[in-house]
């Protein structure tokens, strides 16, 4: 990096530092060759879609990694949300996090079912369990649980709560594939969890999701519910939708597998990285995987300490952009924030949220992946700490 002093940041008319885009979220494509030779095996076959071998490799090895006997795969995590929904008969409220991705939500408020925001726990940025046992009513139905940046979402404190209250407990585990907790994957931990494999994901089906659990019952329900409501004898038991993965996705799934572990040691290294260089720059700190969890380090997320920092998170996201560094405010605002919920705030918002008000007004994501060097990830830094001052 050439720039030495603020006057020349992009913000104030200077050249932006990067002349490409660093995205948050970029695909990691490493062996695009694999992806076409086994799309191209699944045209010879004329198999595309409903249940193709591709697509039941992707669940078998999903299952394996997250130590479920079952799991199907989906067109994304937003309809597997929504088929579990409707498989568990969710109705009236479900307890959700505001502090996460509007998917979540919408999930619930799709199928007229009301999500009533809880606070997190600002370390965890997950469900604080003692304000979630406060929002239960009797018509509560059940918690949905987010396992934000890959970070468990109090697995050993809300199944038992679930469970003595006799509430449904899923997870939204969009963004914890590969993550564990004490060697405990995640994916198998309360009555289902989903993952997604958009694009953006730490493992992409260029779009899809899967519902892993270990109960059988909301397998086959899930099973004939995302193939128009067919029972395997080829009766329609429910109103179902098509919500299958396809062939080419799984393709890439497949692919995206393999190559796990070149991934995992880029967004690893790069964490490492950018912790490493980040460390002394006053009122910023990057956030780390608590003890005893194993991380995918998809997201490096940078908090920025409105009382020591010298600039707004806001001011440092501006600047970066300018520079070409496109950061990602996750999850700012937070849901309760976006329409259609914060038209109805009565009916959402039971108690406060102070601490998700808190955390997504300082946090951003930092690229990271396979398609950002170890040289970019020192230069975005650099920048930062030129703009920190
Ligand atoms: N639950 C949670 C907790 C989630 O975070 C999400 C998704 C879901 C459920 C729903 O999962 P799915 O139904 O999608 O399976 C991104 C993702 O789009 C979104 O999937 C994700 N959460 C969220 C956390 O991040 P955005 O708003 O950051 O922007 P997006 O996807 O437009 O692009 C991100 C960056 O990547 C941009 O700079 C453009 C770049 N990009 C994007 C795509 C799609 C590429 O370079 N190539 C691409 O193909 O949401």
């Amino acid at each position: 990096m050439t720039k030495n002093s603020r006057a020349q940041l992009a913000i104030n008319g200077g050249k932006p530092e990067f002349d490409h885009a660093l995205h948050v979220g970029r695909p990691n494509v490493l062996n695009p060759d694999r992806v076409l030779k086994r799309i191209g095996e699944a045209l010879d076959r004329r198999w595309l879609a409903n249940f193709g071998p591709l697509v039941k490799e992707f669940e078998a090895r999903v299952a394996e990694a997250a130590g479920t006997e079952h799991c199907l795969a989906l067109t994304s995590a937003t309809s597997a949300l929504e088929i579990l929904v409707r498989a568990r008969g969710l109705r009236g409220e479900v307890i959700v996090p505001s502090f996460t991705y509007v998917a979540t939500a919408h999930a619930l408020e799709w199928l007229g079912v009301t999500p009533v925001f809880c606070d997190i726990d600002e370390e965890t940025a997950n469900l604080d369990p003692a304000e979630v046992e406060k929002l239960i009513t009797p018509q509560t139905s059940a918690i949905i649980g987010v396992h934000v940046w890959g970070r468990p979402c109090a697995v050993d404190v809300l199944p038992a709560l679930a469970a003595e209250r006799g509430l449904t407990l899923l997870y939204d585990a969009a963004h914890a594939y590969g993550c564990s907790v004490d060697g405990r994957p995640i994916g198998g931990f309360g009555d289902a969890e989903v993952f997604s494999f958009h694009a953006t994901k730490f493992i992409n089906a260029f779009e899809g999701g899967t519902i892993t659990t270990h109960d059988a019952e909301l397998a086959e329900k899930v099973r004939s519910l995302h193939y128009f409501g067919f029972t395997p004898d080829g009766d329609v038991t429910a109103a179902g939708i098509n919500a299958k993965m396809p062939e080419a996705c799984a393709a890439m799934g497949l692919t995206s597998l393999e190559d796990m572990p070149e991934i995992l040691a880029a967004n690893r290294a790069n964490h490492e990285l950018y912790t490493q260089h980040l460390a002394d720059v006053p009122g910023i700190r990057v956030r780390q995987p608590g003890l005893g969890e194993r991380s995918n380090h998809q997201f490096v997320v940078l908090e920025v300490d409105p009382a020591s920092a010298s600039l707004s998170r806001d001011e440092l996201a501006a600047l970066l952009t300018a520079e070409n560094v496109l950061v990602r405010k996750h999850f700012n605002p937070g849901v309760h924030r976006l329409g259609p919920y914060r038209d109805n705030p009565g009916r959402h918002v039971r108690r406060p949220l102070t601490r998700t008000e808190a955390l997504s007004g300082k946090v951003i994501q930092l690229p990271t992946g396979t398609e950002i060097t170890a040289d970019e990830v020192v230069r975005v830094c650099r920048l930062i700490e030129l703009a920190v001052g």
